[in-house]
């Protein structure tokens, strides 16, 4: 009755922004991703017919009422999966760069998730997996596996047809991913309730959706062709378009600060001197540039001059979940 899992983050080079349905977490779009070897999650889950509610422990340190709330949520639908009715003590430690603006639900849910239905006793796909991950977080669906992963939307309401599916494994294409830090500042609207605003009430959504499967099929010819230039061009393109839906929404918000956009501005520059780079931008201030191996060196050391980057995490592209013997 007891698992460990691992589980790295994602970065989406098409993004997931938006729900046709909030309880199963169905998307509107779909997105895809390269999940990260340098930021994951590990952890443990136990189900003890003694314990008198669900426990969480995160980095050692027992969470407050509203976050083990949401894990027993959670659980809840992995006991009535299993048809298991006793609770579970869960131990997380995030091997994330703590207020870094990096801590993703991605790798939290997905390792929430392996651990949980193993020790459930339950034996799922990583299909099946990846549709219990998704109804943690959607992001965390692509963190079931690794290099390059594709969330397919699906069509049908009981979500059945909306999970993930690897499109390029970790070993087939080396492109680097440099996680730039502007800000430690956590206070934002978060990536739940910014989306559903921008469904809600921006005029730009509808924009953002034709754009968004267009640009994912480009995505999806680049990476079968190796394609840096477009893949690039077109990751940047998505992102933008993502966060110009912010803009129209009632009321208006934006992720971007001042430092943002002067690493935005400083891709652009390094670019049109012939140093090939490309950035995204999550729900958050700090930014994240797509390069290739033979330029990462140059680049990192051009952007570690700007006054507002604060740190620089080199990431490569990582591996799925995995099991721990405990
Ligand atoms: O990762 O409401 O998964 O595709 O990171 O938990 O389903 O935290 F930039 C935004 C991730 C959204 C794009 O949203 O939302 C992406 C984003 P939940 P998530």
């Amino acid at each position: 009755m007891k698992a460990k899992a691992r589980a790295h983050t994602n970065i989406a080079l098409i993004k997931y922004w938006g729900k046709r349905d909030e309880e199963l977490i169905l998307p509107m779009n779909s997105s895809l991703s390269i999940t990260l070897d340098r930021f994951f999650t590990e952890t443990t889950v136990s189900f003890d017919q003694q314990l008198d509610r669900d426990y969480f422990w995160l980095n050692n340190q027992e969470a407050d009422q509203l976050e083990t709330g949401k894990i027993t949520a959670f659980l809840n639908k992995v006991r009535t999966l299993a048809k298991l009715n006793c609770f579970a003590k869960v131990e997380s430690i995030n091997h994330v760069p703590t207020a870094a603006g990096f801590a993703s639900s991605a790798s939290g849910y997905a390792a929430l998730a392996a651990a949980s239905v193993k020790a459930a006793g339950l034996s799922l796909s990583l299909r099946e997996l990846s549709q219990v991950a998704r109804q943690g977080s959607g992001s965390a669906c692509r963190s079931i596996y690794g290099g390059f992963v594709e969330w397919q939307k699906g069509e049908n309401p009981d979500g059945t047809d909306s999970y993930a599916v690897p499109i390029l494994d970790q070993d087939s294409w080396d492109l680097r991913v440099l996680s730039i830090e502007v800000t430690k500042e956590t206070k934002q609207v978060l990536s739940r309730v910014g989306m559903k605003q921008t469904v809600e009430t921006s005029p730009f959504y509808q924009g953002w959706l034709a754009a968004a499967e267009s640009e994912l099929r480009t995505a999806k010819q680049a990476i079968a062709n190796c394609d840096f230039s477009l893949l690039g061009q077109t990751l940047e393109a998505n992102a933008l378009k993502m966060h110009a839906t912010t803009l129209g929404t009632d009321p208006p918000f934006r992720y971007w600060k001042s430092e943002t956009m002067q690493v935005m501005e400083e891709i652009e520059a390094l670019r049109a001197q012939g140093l090939e780079s490309y950035f995204t931008i999550d729900a958050g201030p700090n930014v994240k540039v797509v390069c290739q191996p033979e330029t990462e060196q140059e680049l990192s050391k051009a952007l570690a001059q700007l006054k507002v980057v604060q740190n620089i995490y080199s990431c490569r592209i990582g591996p799925g979940v995995s099991y721990i013997a405990i």
